[in-house]
């Protein structure tokens, strides 16, 4: 019999957030729980950056200031749950740059994360 449950690996799941005065286009609503590639595109005329959080988590995943023009991505692994996304210049966030990132259960189509809500 073959080990069952072996996943193979897989590249990084890939979410784009296009950044402008003043909101967040993100390329997708959710990504798989994992290494998920994060990529900042300013698209506006002033300095943004992007800033990440767990609903009820601790840590903070920050980007560096990303000047108009420029493309910035990071990689992280991050467990599932909803994640909220908000610029921390100025009073970007109160005027709209804020949006909310679901990262589901790796293997679950679409990184949907209503299956592992039910099990837990
Ligand atoms: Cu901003």
């Amino acid at each position: 019999m073959i080990a069952a449950a072996h996943h193979p690996p897989r590249p990084p799941a890939r979410v784009q957030v296009v950044a402008e005065e003043f909101r967040y286009s993100l390329s997708r609503p959710s990504v798989e729980a994992g290494k998920v590639i994060v990529e900042v595109v300013n698209r506006g005329q002033d300095t943004h950056d992007l800033d990440l959080r767990r609903i009820g988590g601790s840590r903070t995943y920050r980007f560096p200031a990303v000047r108009p023009g420029r493309v910035v991505d990071r990689e992280w692994t991050l467990r599932p749950g909803r994640y909220l996304l908000w610029c921390a210049v100025a009073d970007h966030r109160e005027r709209g740059m804020h949006a909310v990132l679901v990262v589901g259960t790796p293997g679950s189509p679409h990184g949907h994360p209503s299956s592992f809500a039910r099990r837990r």
